[in-house]
C-alpha cells in the first residue's frame, strides 16, 4: 500500500494525512518493529514527525555551529598541510549541515523556519560547541573526540526508522572517518612531541572531558525522549549505551598516547560499565539553555553572517539581475 507505483500525488499526499487513529497507529508500529524504513510520504503520527524534526533540526544546527571553533584555527594552523585538512573538514561539516536541513525539510518545516529558531535562540544545538578551542590541541581533541564521539551516535541511528535521516547519516558517516583520522594523527603527533605539546594537550583533554561526557545527553533516568525514540527506532540506543561505546573505543585509544582524561573515577566496572565522577549536569543544563561560555558568540557570529551574505543568496537566486557586494 504504501510508495504505490500508481497512486496520484494527490491520493498518495491524502493516504499521507489521513487523521491519526489506533489501527493506522498499529500498522505504522508494525512497520516499524519489520524493519522497515518510513519515507516522507508514508504516514505518520504527528508526534513521530515533531520529534524527527527536533532531533534532525538540532543535529543540523550542530554541525553550523560547529564548524566555528576550528574554523578559528584555520589561519592558524600549524603547517601548510594541517590548513588545508582543517578546511576540507570545516567545509564537510557545513556540507553535512546541508544534508541535514534537506531530511529535516522532508518532515515539512523550512531551511528559513529553522535558520531563525537557531538565531532567536529557540532551538538548540549541541553543548559540545559552546567552549573555546583555546590552543591548537583543542582541534586535534575536537577531530579525534568530538568526531569520534559523533560516530559512534552516527553509526548506531543511521539503522533507525526515517530514511532520509538514515541515508543522511551513512553519507555523513563516511566523511566524519576521515575526520577521524586528521584528529588522531594531531593527537599522535602532540602526544609523542615535546613536553611542552604532551602538556597543551592533556590541557586540552581535561577542558573537554565534561562536555563529551555530557555531549551523549542527560543520564538514561533523566532523559525526557529516549523512550519514545527507541520506541520509534529513530534513536537506537539510550544515552548512557552510547556513552558507554564511546568510553569503551577511546579511553583506551587516549591512554595508549600516554595521555589521560582527568577523572581518577573513570574506570570499567566487573559488568563491563563505565563509571565516572559526577560530570555536574548543572553546567550541561546552563549551557544548552543558552548560557554555555560560548553561546552568545557562537549566535553572534552566525547572526552576523546571515546579514553580510543575504546578498550572496539573492544574487544566487536571481542570477539575471547583477548585484554589488556591500561596502561594510
Ligand atoms: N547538546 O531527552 P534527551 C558534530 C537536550 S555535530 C544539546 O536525552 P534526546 C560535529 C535534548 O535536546 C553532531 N542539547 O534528548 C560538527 C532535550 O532538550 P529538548 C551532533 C542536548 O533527543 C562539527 C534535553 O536535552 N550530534 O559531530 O533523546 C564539527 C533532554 O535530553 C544534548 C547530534 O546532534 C546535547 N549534547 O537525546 C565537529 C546527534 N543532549 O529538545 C563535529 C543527534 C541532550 O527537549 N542527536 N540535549 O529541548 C541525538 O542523538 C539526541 O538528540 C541526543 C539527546 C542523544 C543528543
Amino acid at each position: 500500500m504504501y510508495g504505490n507505483a500508481y497512486m496520484t500525488p494527490e491520493e498518495a499526499k491524502a493516504m499521507a494525512e489521513r487523521p491519526e487513529n489506533e489501527e493506522l497507529l498499529a500498522e505504522f508500529e508494525a512497520r516499524i518493529d519489520r524493519g522497515e524504513k518510513i519515507e516522507p510520504h508514508d504516514w505518520m503520527p504527528s508526534e513521530y514527525r515533531r520529534q524527527l524534526i527536533r532531533m534532525i533540526e538540532q543535529h543540523a544546527h550542530s554541525e553550523v555551529i560547529g564548524a566555528l571553533p576550528e574554523g578559528t584555527w584555520i589561519t592558524r594552523a600549524p603547517n601548510f598541510k594541517r590548513k588545508l585538512a582543517l578546511i576540507a573538514k570545516v567545509q564537510d561539516e557545513i556540507g553535512h549541515a546541508h544534508l541535514l536541513y534537506n531530511a529535516a525539510e522532508t518532515l515539512g518545516k523550512t531551511r528559513e523556519e529553522m535558520i531563525n529558531d537557531l538565531l532567536s535562540g529557540k532551538s538548540k544545538y549541541s553543548n559540545v560547541f559552546n567552549y573555546p578551542a583555546l590552543t591548537w590541541s583543542d582541534i586535534a581533541v575536537i577531530g579525534f573526540l568530538i568526531d569520534g564521539a559523533a560516530i559512534v551516535n552516527q553509526v548506531i541511528n543511521s539503522k533507525g526508522s526515517y530514511g532520509p535521516y538514515c541515508r543522511a547519516l551513512d553519507r555523513i558517516c563516511y566523511e566524519e572517518s576521515f575526520h577521524l583520522k586528521q584528529g588522531h594523527d594531531a593527537m599522535v603527533y602532540l602526544a609523542t612531541g615535546t613536553p611542552a605539546q604532551r602538556a597543551e594537550l592533556q590541557e586540552a583533554l581535561n577542558r573537554w572531558y565534561r562536555p563529551i561526557i555530557h555531549f551523549f545527553g542527560p543520564s538514561d533516568k533523566a532523559s525526557v525522549h529516549s523512550n519514545k525514540l527507541m520506541r520509534w527506532k529513530i534513536k537506537l540506543a539510550s544515552n548512557d549505551d552510547m556513552r558507554n561505546q564511546f568510553l569503551d573505543q577511546y579511553v583506551p585509544k587516549i591512554r595508549e598516547l600516554g595521555v589521560d582524561f582527568p577523572d581518577p573515577n573513570l574506570k570499567k566496572n566487573a559488568e563491563g560499565v563505565w563509571e565516572f565522577s559526577d560530570p555536574n549536569w548543572d553546567e550541561f543544563y546552563a549551557t544548552i539553555n543558552g548560557n554555555g561560555p560560548c553561546n552568545a558568540e557562537r549566535l553572534a557570529v552566525r547572526r552576523w553572517v546571515e546579514d553580510h551574505g543575504r546578498w550572496v543568496r539573492t544574487a544566487l537566486m536571481n542570477p539575471q539581475q547583477k548585484y554589488v557586494m556591500p561596502l561594510s
